[in-house]
């Protein structure tokens, strides 16, 4: 490649230069063999219960693979560890699945195996050239391995060495500031809190998580606007709700039970209105498999009124919705917003400044249509807004999200039945790792807490979140590199300042189930330590064990796996936890680990003492369904410091690219769950065999003097730094002029180390400056 090195700017200075990995260890670039047919009008019905059966039972064999799916998310089973969307309170359909979690359960059940035999015979480099779905159908991890200083192969090294080599490491740091410990969404509750518990007796808050890079402007938003990070609906109000604004997510493909409350709600009555760049088919109609009407491809049509902003108009599109209640003044709930909420005068100043010029501008959405969404807000006043990664992944995006929140604020629709936030979040668990104290910037209740709970003084110093972490890798300033779960190489932007920084580390170890990147582009040494998946059964010291998650609706619930582990060598990531500790911190902690691993009753007590809403969690925890944590603005209460919801003034943000750019999103097709590839199909979206492609309009295909069936390299453009991802293919697409997409995590080396959100910090996938040209071979 021949664009300049495109280390990042900011931060301090490497002592020497980073060794770069080569290119193709980061991404190979084989084309597949695009296939393209007519995008999909409805989501899901006969083909997805077709294709999920496929997926379980062609990698997981028939008894294994059935065995798991009656368990899913079914009372006391397995919490299906696709997405975060939550179960139904009462009555579960014996098929609680959709077709991405059966994909999700069928790779972790796979029944074939990587051996050390297969480490023997592939070097790292040998396998760096695979694609990231090769990796994935390689089979599942089956003992601990570890690459030597100069080694190209992994070989197998017992737990207790392993254990002691990370301890020796860790121990010999200048500071404990030098480790950073990365956790991704599928950790359990558990897990989770013996990990944060173990990080902070080391001696560090470095616990940067996938969160950072998902639902962090979420929180960031939500918190002093709300009091409270997280979303205030039940999934029983989706069924109360009379208007549903589903903006920048797409539920068919990424939540699919979701549509199951959709239709649900649609049928009583309820309106929907979508606002995305992309014409969604799960935002449009919905076949539902669990009935026969949905088998037989009658589906319920979901959405209202569509709104195809371009990519990051959200901020513009919903001041100009304000600014219509504001200026009409008859919609607003007065009794509301004097009694309940606080900086009404300043948010109303600020909304006059918004021009609807550039408000249309930056939306792309006419005056006339923006009327007809006010209409609608203005018509009814229980309303829910749903969103996802399209609002959270922008420069401004905890400034769209408080909009959001404001818009809510002026109907009154959060605190009463059928109304209220939800952001839906992505990893099935992310949420409450979340709440297990996984955080680099802790609050000083939870320190204090911790602290009392296991008598020693947790750091207060504020750890490195994901893209700080990178650059502490890349500038020597971290040198241990754990990763609990996850893919931190390919899922973190920059791929190549991120590879490079993974490369300058003493020590990288992935607790993982199977093979992905992040294990071939290694610190000097590398371990991986292979653990048990969520549908495998926990048995520590004879006992079975069940774990617990946190769903996006704030809904604790026991997980128990029922599979044979896939290996006898396999541990559970509890006990991974805690002879980590043990080995690390020997006579340095008094906490009893083993005694802790042993009964996960006994991590749950200690839990329940430290973070409120837990009480009686053993408890609670067997109990069907499990329990809701409390949620104070679900009753109409606001814990913020003023003690009322806080409407947020914010200038319209100006948002745009260069003349002869476009904006770039990065999106997750219908076959992927994040960087792991499950197959190559775009179903709904009609692309298939091909994740190689940049989704364009006809006319900004015309202007660049290029045709549909193109092959091009994307350039990126941030402040004087280039960054090139070559050969994609042109497909002429329904997308707003000015704006193109493409599939993460193919194109994450475009998206910029530097290029972050205001105040939560998360990469900007979802808004990357791109021009394209022809390749040139
Ligand atoms: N099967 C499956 N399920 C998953 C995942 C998976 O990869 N596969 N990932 C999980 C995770 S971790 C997460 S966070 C969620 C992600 O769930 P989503 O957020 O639904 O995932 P994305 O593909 O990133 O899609 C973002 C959507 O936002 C739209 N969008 C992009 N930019 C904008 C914008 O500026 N404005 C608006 N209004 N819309 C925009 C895109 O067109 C797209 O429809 O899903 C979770 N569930
Ligand atoms: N460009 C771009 N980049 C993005 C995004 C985007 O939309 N665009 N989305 C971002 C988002 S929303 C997220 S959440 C992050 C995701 O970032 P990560 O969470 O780091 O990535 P995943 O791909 O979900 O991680 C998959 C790996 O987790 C391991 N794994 C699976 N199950 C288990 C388990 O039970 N235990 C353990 N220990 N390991 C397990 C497997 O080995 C698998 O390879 O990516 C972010 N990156
Ligand atoms: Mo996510």
């Amino acid at each position: 490649m021949d664009h300049e090195p495109n280390l990042s700017t900011s931060g301090g200075s490497a002592d020497r230069p980073p060794a770069q990995p080569a290119p193709e260890a980061l991404c190979p670039e084989e084309f597949t063999g695009l296939k393209l047919t007519e995008p999909k009008s409805a989501a899901a019905g006969a083909t997805a219960v077709a294709v999920s059966l496929g997926h379980v039972f062609s990698t997981a064999g028939f008894r294994r693979g059935f065995r798991t799916l009656t368990l899913l998310n079914q009372a006391q089973g397995v919490d299906c560890p696709s997405c975060a969307w939550p179960d139904p309170d009462g009555h579960r359909s014996l098929t609680e699945f959709c077709e991405n979690g059966a994909k999700a359960i069928a790779w972790e059940a796979d029944t074939r195996r990587l051996t050390s035999e297969f480490f023997r015979t592939h070097s790292i480099d040998e396998l760096a050239k695979q694609t990231d779905y090769w990796h994935g159908q390689q089979g599942r991890l089956t003992e601990p391995l570890v690459l030597r200083p100069g080694s190209r192969h992994y070989e197998p090294i017992t737990w207790d060495a392993a254990f002691r080599l990370i301890a020796d490491e860790l121990n010999a740091l200048a500071s404990p500031d030098e480790a950073l410990f990365y956790t991704s969404g599928r950790t359990s509750n558990e897990a989770a809190f013996l990990y944060q518990l173990f990080v902070r007796q080391f001696g560090t808050n470095n616990l940067p998580d996938c969160s950072n890079m998902c639902h962090e402007s979420s929180g960031s938003a939500l918190t002093p606007s709300v009091g409270i990070g997280k979303g205030t609906v039940k999934l029983e109000d989706f069924e109360k709700s009379q208007l549903i604004l589903i903006l920048g997510q797409n539920p068919g493909t990424n939540h699919p039970r979701m549509l199951t409350a959709l239709q649900a709600a649609k049928r009583a009555g309820a309106k929907i209105v979508a606002i995305n760049p992309l014409k969604e088919a799960g935002l449009l109609a919905f076949r539902n498999p669990q009935e026969v009407s949905g088998m037989l491809g009658f589906g319920t049509p979901l959405t209202d009124l569509y709104l195809q902003v371009r990519i990051g108009g959200d901020q513009a599109l919903l001041k100009g919705v304000m600014k219509v209640l504001v200026e009409r003044g008859t919609a607003l709930d007065r009794a509301f917003i004097a009694e309940k909420t606080d900086g009404f005068d300043a948010f109303t100043a600020a909304l006059a400044e918004a021009s609807w010029e550039q408000i249309t501008a930056q939306s792309g959405i006419a005056r006339e249509v923006i009327e007809q969404l006010a209409d609608l807000i203005a018509a009814n006043e229980r309303i829910i807004a749903c969103w996802a990664m399209g609002l959270t992944q922008h420069k401004h995006a905890v400034a769209t999200i408080q909009e959001l929140v404001n818009l809510l604020l002026l109907r009154g629709s959060i605190g009463k039945p059928g109304a209220g936030l939800c952001p839906v979040r992505g990893h099935s668990n992310v949420q409450g790792d979340r709440t297990m104290g996984i955080f680099e910037r802790p609050a000083a209740w939870f320190l204090d807490a911790l602290g009392r709970e296991f008598n020693f003084a947790p750091p207060d110093k504020h750890g490195f979140d994901a893209v700080e972490a990178i650059r502490a890798m890349r500038d020597g300033r971290a040198k241990v590199f754990f990763a609990m779960g996850g893919n931190f190489l390919s899922a973190t932007p920059d791929t190549e300042v991120t590879g490079s920084a993974l490369k300058n580390c003493r020590l990288t170890v992935h607790v993982s189930i199977k093979l992905n990147r992040s294990h071939l582009v290694t610190g000097r040494t590398a371990l991986i330590l292979p653990c048990l998946g969520r549908t495998e059964r926990d048995t520590q010291n004879g006992k079975e064990q069940f774990v617990t998650t946190e769903n996006s609706m704030g809904v604790i619930q026991m997980s128990r796996g029922s599979l044979v582990p896939a290996s006898r060598h396999l541990l559970s990531e509890v006990a991974i936890v805690a002879r980590l500790a043990e080995a690390t911190l020997g006579a340095r902690s008094a906490v009893p680990w083993s005694e802790l691993a042993n009964d996960y009753d006994r991590i749950r007590e200690r839990i329940e003492r430290v973070i409120p809403g837990f009480q009686d969690y053993n408890a609670r925890a067997r109990h069907p369904g499990g329990f809701y944590l409390p949620n104070p603005p679900r009753e109409g209460t606001f814990p913020t410091a003023t003690g009322k919801a806080r409407f947020t003034s914010h200038p319209l943000h100006a948002v745009g690219v260069d003349p002869g750019q476009l904006v770039m999103m990065t999106i997750r097709t219908h076959d992927q769950f994040n960087t792991t590839v499950y197959g190559l199909d775009d179903r709904y979206r009609g692309i298939k065999h091909e994740r190689r492609v940049v989704l364009m309009n006809a006319a900004d295909i015309r202007a660049a003097g290029l045709a549909a069936g193109d092959v091009v390299d994307l350039t990126g453009h941030y402040r004087r730094e280039r960054r090139v991802a070559p050969h994609f293919i042109v497909v002429e697409y329904d997308i707003p002029p000015g704006c193109c997409a493409t599939y993460f995590p193919e194109t994450n080396v475009l998206v910029p180390l530097d290029s972050t959100a205001d105040i939560s910090n998360t990469p900007t996938s979802k808004f990357v400056a791109v021009t394209l040209a022809r390749s040139a071979n």
